[in-house]
């Protein structure tokens, strides 16, 4: 090996942003995927790997973790990490960082972007035009979304930009959250269905995992109303998606604006064949000028790792004094 090759033996636990990549490459010596496509490669790399590189959306499970014995740090290009075990990362003495911040305007304008053309039916009516069927009459009249009621499901950073935007549009913002937080001036529900029954727009924006799994259920939906519109611009696994489906066939709610589903990339044909419904393949970050913001991250908390210095952004329950 030429002495200037890199050395540091790195996994990438999935198919990782062309951003991230190059950055990747010129720092280490890249194992792409080798565990799910070439076991006995893998195998032969295991003992050396000292670093996982992973999207939002990978897994990174006990047991890959268990075979890394060298592994010291998962980095995260997301801000989403509920498919990496942090659990037994932890246990190993293994960091985990992910990509907070960076991202939170372009999913704040992505979630206020679904519920405009939720409520607005802006998918419809631009069929409308482009099938030629205007000469023959118009849409039907939309809901208004100015001055509205909007409930979040979550009010960390993501959740907060929402609320900014939304108050531009003058509209009233409540939320529910695992713990109220006195700091902001929004009414906190104790759950989600009380926070449902009092609003026009539901908008989930709080991280996925254990914890929040089909957090949104029927009786939510039922409490949202016929006239309710649910964003989901957290993950599938908020909402369940069985019950979401009966709900807006039967009109249980009125619209809904899906960014991320339960079983990514497949989406249930049943769903995308209610015309009130918009959908769109898990674009929350997707722009050139977050995603490279997100790549840069994740690569300098590799690359500060490596030099001994302290982390960029670890994930909390890796950050100095975590319980
Ligand atoms: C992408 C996301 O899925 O940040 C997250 O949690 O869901 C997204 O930004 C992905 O992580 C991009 O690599």
């Amino acid at each position: 090996m030429p002495a200037d090759s890199p050395s540091i033996p790195l996994l990438t636990a999935a198919a990782l942003s062309p951003l991230l990549m190059p950055q990747l490459w010129a720092a280490y010596a890249v194992h792409e995927r080798l565990h799910l496509t070439d076991p006995a490669a893998f195998a032969a790399a295991a003992p050396g790997i000292r670093a996982i590189a992973a999207s939002g959306d990978s897994a990174v499970s006990a047991e890959l973790i268990a075979s890394l014995p060298a592994l010291e740090i998962i980095s995260v290009m997301g801000v989403g990490y509920d498919g990496v075990d942090v659990a037994a990362a932890r246990a190993r003495g293994v960091v985990v960082t992910h990509t907070p911040g960076v991202l939170n305007d372009d999913v704040a304008d992505l979630a206020i972007g679904l519920m405009l053309c939720a409520a607005r039916q802006l998918p419809a009516a631009d069929r409308h035009v482009r099938e030629g069927r205007w000469p023959s009459g118009n849409v039907p009249l939309a809901r208004k979304m100015s001055g509205a009621r909007l409930g979040l499901v979550g009010m960390g950073r993501i959740g907060q930009a929402i609320a900014q935007r939304a108050l531009a549009f003058g509209m009233s913002v409540a939320y529910h959250a695992r713990h109220p937080r006195s700091e902001l001036p929004f009414a906190y529900h104790p759950t989600a269905a009380a926070l449902a029954a009092e609003v026009d727009f539901l908008v989930a924006i709080t991280p996925g995992g254990a914890g929040t799994r089909r957090l949104i259920d029927a009786a939510v939906l039922e409490a949202l109303g016929p006239k309710g519109i649910l964003v989901n611009v957290a993950r599938g696994s908020v909402v369940d998606e069985a019950a979401l489906i009966d709900a807006l066939e039967q009109g249980v709610i009125g619209g809904a604006g899906l960014d991320v589903f339960e079983n990514e990339p497949q989406v249930p044909e049943r769903l995308r064949a209610l015309p009130q419904v918009v959908l769109t393949p898990h674009i929350g970050s997707a722009t050139a000028q977050t995603r490279q913001a997100m790549a840069d991250l994740a690569a300098a908390n590799l690359r500060e790792h490596f030099a001994g210095r302290p982390l960029p952004t670890p994930v909390p329950e890796c950050q100095p004094g975590a319980a």
